[in-house]
């Protein structure tokens, strides 16, 4: 199926799903004193994810660390593990997940047109993306952007690029943050464009560009990629602030619900030392707070309307949130990120996540 029979498909699902949300809406509003107060239109995408028996999850083309498929198609990266994370949340099974990669350009209409159910593509949240198409659950890599130059170069900062070739990706906050820097570094921006990974990092180490630019994750991953990464530096200077997290649509609290607690319940299970080789074991569970992140206590999936083990699944199958960091994109990795404001609040870090009461 292409990418417009995928689009014509979902915006027909649309139309079933806008007359089946009026229904539902007569109803609530016939019945709606004895309907409890999240039970509403908002519900509807966990249920179809349910009888599809899959997650559709919309992820990179290709970027090292956050979305990578070997040569049988199968993924891993952050955003990879996130996808099954969710699946593993609904369905205890990491493999109930359908990869659909995208491009920068294409990854908003994919999410509105209803062709995937989560979108885990290292995107920025930003206000106007949050107003205009969909809802952010949360942050799984706190980035900035950067640039990369050849040491060959000699360059050895971003203020040193004026008039000089810029790779850039469409489509992207890279795009117009790049505009913000040069002009408030009064500097000429000549910036060349590519749509996807596999074009930019050609025309880079075709020599193209003098220097590419995205965020600095994306950086590393590329750097990684390239025929002799040590011969590459990424500069100093961080020029935005790029909080990247999964997207769902708006207007369905249920399913945000869902995906925005999976990432809280691996960041939980980071912060009480809870992993894939101890969760089974009753230390894991011996806390208060340990017996209800588990579902040995309270009744905190059915809340959200899947299996009270929801989250000890989450990390049988996945980890917390410090294992796919260190697997994927961590410093033993050929990205070699240090965690950095990644680390927990406990740690002097960004990520922090609310408790499960
Ligand atoms: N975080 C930025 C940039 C995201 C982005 O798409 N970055 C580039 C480089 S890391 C990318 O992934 N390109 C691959 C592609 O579009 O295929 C955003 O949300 O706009």
């Amino acid at each position: 199926m292409n990418y417009s029979t995928q689009r014509f498909g979902a915006e027909r699902k649309k139309i079933i799903k806008t007359v089946g949300a009026l229904l539902i809406s007569v109803s609530t509003v016939l019945f709606s004193s004895a309907a409890p107060a999240q039970s509403n239109v908002q519900s509807n995408t966990l249920q179809e994810v349910k009888s599809r028996g899959k997650v559709v999850c919309g992820l990179n083309k290709g970027l090292k660390g956050f979305a990578e498929a070997n040569s049988l198609g199968d993924y891993s990266g952050l955003d990879s593990d996130f996808c099954r994370a969710v699946a593993s949340a609904v369905f205890n099974d990491p493999k109930a997940v359908e990869f659909v990669p995208l491009t920068a350009g294409e990854r908003f209409d994919a999410l509105t047109a209803g062709q995937i159910d989560l979108l885990a593509r290292n995107t920025t949240w930003t206000m106007s993306r949050n107003i205009e198409y969909g809802e952010f659950i949360g942050v799984n890599y706190y980035d900035g952007q950067g640039f990369m130059v050849s040491k060959r170069s000699g360059i050895r900062s971003a203020l040193e690029l004026d008039n000089k070739g810029i790779c850039v990706i469409k489509d992207t906050t890279t795009e117009l943050n790049a505009i913000d820097f040069f002009k408030v570094s009064k500097m000429r921006y000549r910036p060349v464009y590519f749509d996807t990974n596999a074009e930019i990092n050609r025309a880079y180490e075709g020599g193209q560009c003098a220097a590419m630019t995205t965020d600095r994750s994306g950086l590393a991953a590329t750097r990684a990629t390239l025929s002799r990464p040590d011969a590459h530096l990424v500069l100093p200077e961080v020029i935005s602030k790029e909080p990247l997290g999964p997207m769902v649509r708006a207007g369905d609290a249920n399913w945000g619900n869902v995906v925005r607690w999976t990432l809280n319940c691996m960041i939980n299970a980071e912060e009480m030392g809870i992993t894939t080789s101890n969760v089974s074991r009753s230390a894991a569970r011996a806390t208060p707070a340990a017996a209800r992140l588990l579902g040995v206590e309270g009744e905190f999936g059915s809340l959200l309307g899947i299996d009270n083990a929801w989250c000890a699944n989450v990390i049988t199958h996945v980890g917390n949130y410090s294992e796919s960091y260190e697997r994927n994109v961590g410093e033993s990795t050929p990205l070699g990120l240090a965690r950095g404001v990644n680390r927990l609040w406990t740690d002097g870090g960004l990520l922090y996540a609310p408790p499960i009461r």
